[in-house]
């Protein structure tokens, strides 16, 4: 079978659930065209890449991101480090012909996806952004029922993005609260999320009004950079000045008339992941929550009388999307309701990413649909700052 050579960049959370991803994918999906090889972890810090190499299972490591371009035995990079870096990175790579993978969201700014965009284009390598929720079965059935008309004409987008990890104010000044890394606060780390799955779903947003809150505008700096979720600050550590939205709230119209609703916090106590949608239409409705990963609530306006009432749809059958094995050859992870969880969208996902390698063929999303997901958070951002409604 081919092989793909993948190159890491990165090992925390997301660098975690990627190798996680390389190491599951053959085993699930036995119509694999081409396997990730997992050839090269590189990291800053030597001690943390090897450890995370030797645990991860990637067969060697760099500290150098351009001794990791220079291989000629790497065919992909996968960027997992914070956002600040994905620009640079990836057109690098894909200036050394490499097929790029990265994580959202593309850019911190409409110019540096800009300049994504043109890399991967010019150098006509596959590209793909993570949103590893599109492959959650639920909603990529979501994105078949609303394709197939089963919702009729859509009205409405309601999304809700809520945790509450960053309401205690020792929660240090990590990368996802400093806007020079991060590009924003709950806007880019949660809502592109929703942005994302609004335009794949309802597609593209004209205009939007947005409004943006810090809730803690001090935190204590931490005496090493933590690329986590958060480390701990030493007890007398300086206190550092947070520069990002702590909760976001937004208002928009979609260019199929649709109006839409989307809010993103970390400050939602008792929300964990609540990554929640709800789209309704004229032949009904549909309903999402990520706590509740493998079911889909669907109304059918059809349905009469005493039977009316939204239905629950267990997406775990051979039925549903990455759910069952080519031809009917049987469920692909388990029996049906043998539920599956998070990881399973990042396998998904990476079995999408290698068979668009394998072929040529771009899968989704791409750069250029990072890039309009990357208009509609800089659009938040302006509408939040003039206080007016903005164009896309
Ligand atoms: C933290 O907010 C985080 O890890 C996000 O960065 C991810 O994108 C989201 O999927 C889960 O929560």
């Amino acid at each position: 079978m081919k092989e793909i050579n993948v190159g890491l960049v990165g090992y925390n959370f997301m660098g975690r659930a990627h190798s996680n991803a390389y190491r599951q994918v053959g085993f699930y999906f036995p119509e694999l065209k081409a396997k990730p090889v997992m050839k090269v972890l590189c990291g800053r810090t030597k001690e943390r890449t090897d450890a995370c190499a030797e645990a991860f299972g990637w067969e060697d490591v760099v500290y150098d991101v351009d001794e990791l371009l220079a291989r000629d035995d790497i065919d992909m990079v996968d960027i997992t480090v914070p956002n600040n870096q994905h620009a640079e990175l990836a057109i690098k790579a894909a200036k050394a012909g490499k097929h790029v993978f990265c994580e959202k969201p593309l850019a911190t700014s409409v110019a540096d996806a800009k300049k994504m965009v043109a890399a991967v284009k010019k150098a006509g390598v596959v590209n793909m952004l993570c949103h590893n929720y599109r492959r959650a079965p639920a909603i990529s059935l979501a994105k078949k029922m609303i394709d197939n008309g089963d919702l009729g004409d859509i009205y409405h987008w309601r999304s809700l993005y809520l945790q509450d990890w960053l309401m205690p104010p020792d929660v240090p000044m990590m990368w996802r609260v400093q806007k020079e890394i991060a590009g924003s606060g709950s806007l880019g780390d949660l809502m592109a999320h929703s942005i994302d799955l609004a335009l794949w779903l309802l597609g593209d947003i004209n205009s939007l009004s947005c409004a943006m809150e810090t809730f803690i505008d001090k935190r204590p700096q931490l005496d090493s950079f933590d690329t986590g979720l958060g480390g701990k600050a030493a007890k007398d550590s300086k206190m550092g000045t947070v520069d990002v939205d702590d909760g976001v709230v937004a208002l928009c119209r979609f260019a199929n008339g649709a109006l839409g609703t989307m809010e993103a916090t970390r400050f939602a106590a008792g929300h964990k992941n609540y990554n929640w949608f709800e789209v309704n239409g004229s032949k009904g409705s549909l309903r999402f929550n990520l706590e509740r990963m493998n079911e889909l609530e669907y109304y059918n306006c059809a349905d009469k009388g005493d039977r009316t009432g939204f239905r629950l749809i267990q997406a775990t059958d051979d039925s549903h999307p990455f759910m069952g094995l080519p031809k009917g050859a049987g469920p692909r992870f388990w029996p049906v309701a043998h539920i599956i969880g998070y990881e399973h969208t990042f396998i998904n996902t990476v079995f999408d990413l290698c068979q668009a390698v394998a072929t040529g063929k771009q899968t989704s999303p791409s750069f250029e649909d990072g890039l309009k997901t990357q208009l509609v958070l800089d659009a938040c951002d302006k509408a939040a700052t003039s206080g007016k409604w903005v164009k896309v």
